[in-house]
């Protein structure tokens, strides 16, 4: 009850907060926090939100809008000219950075498209998700989208690059085999020690304990990798997606 409390508390600040009146186009992500979010949109009333257009990150996210009324769109509408004015999404968790690991509801590859589409970025999640370092109390593993058949070989990659018993997120018991994205590809969870700030100094790290930036950095690069669920940016550095680093997170 008091995480729902705090989801929804932080939802409808972080909407009251970024959500300006003028604004015409806004990204929605996925989960179980940023229902509130659309709860919180939904609330302005029709008047509010009538020259507004919503854009979703999966198909959570594309009931979401659609049962509120919302006006939908999907990105691939949206000009590459054009930004949205913010999104508006979860996370698994959030560093002092506000670096994210997400993709615990496996949507990361639309959410991060949707994330670098938008002016600003908004994390909204409860309590439970700040932490000093990522990997601290989202154990499960980094969430990494990648294409089934070469699945082995990023598993040994990943072995290789330190992570402890990376393994494919399996389906619901009544799924026999994968969990399957609305891309129709898979997620392996890759456990790696803490990550280090990429702010933090040059201090001799322990053996397979990384800085956000440079996994990121060796993560996007394993051939069969579709997208990773590390959402950082520092100092304009950018990963082959360009993550995007939130404005503000909503706790
Ligand atoms: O998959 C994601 O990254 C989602 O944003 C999700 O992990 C957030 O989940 P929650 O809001 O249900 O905690």
């Amino acid at each position: 009850k008091l995480i729902e409390t705090s989801k929804r508390l932080a939802a409808f600040q972080a909407v009251q907060d970024y959500l300006l009146p003028t604004y015409t186009h806004i990204g929605i992500g996925s989960g179980s926090t940023v229902v509130y979010v659309v709860e919180a949109i939904a609330a302005l009333g029709a008047e509010a939100t009538k020259g507004m257009t919503f854009y979703p990150t999966g198909a959570q996210s594309e009931e979401l809008i659609e049962a509120a009324g919302l006006h939908l769109q999907y990105i691939n509408k949206l000009p590459p000219s054009k930004q949205l004015d913010v999104a508006f999404d979860g996370a698994d968790e959030v560093d002092a950075e506000l670096n994210l690991i997400k993709g615990g509801g496996a949507c990361l590859w639309q959410e991060k498209i949707v994330a670098t589409a938008a002016k600003q970025f908004v994390c909204v999640a409860d309590f439970r998700k700040l932490s000093t370092r990522l990997g601290t109390s989202w154990t499960k593993g980094i969430p990494i989208e990648v294409l089934p058949m070469a699945a082995p070989r990023v598993l040994g990659e990943l072995k290789d690059l330190g992570s402890i018993n990376p393994a494919v997120r399996p389906g619901l018991p009544s799924k026999a085999g994968a969990m399957v994205t609305d891309n129709g590809l898979w997620i392996i969870d890759a456990p790696f020690k803490p990550l280090r700030l990429a702010g933090d100094g040059d201090a001799k790290a322990e053996e397979g304990e990384w800085k956000v930036d440079e996994l990121a950095d060796r993560l996007i690069k394993i051939p069969g990798v579709a997208e990773i669920g590390l959402f950082y940016g520092r100092n304009g550095l950018q990963v082959k997606s360009g993550a995007q680093k939130p404005v503000a997170a909503y706790f």
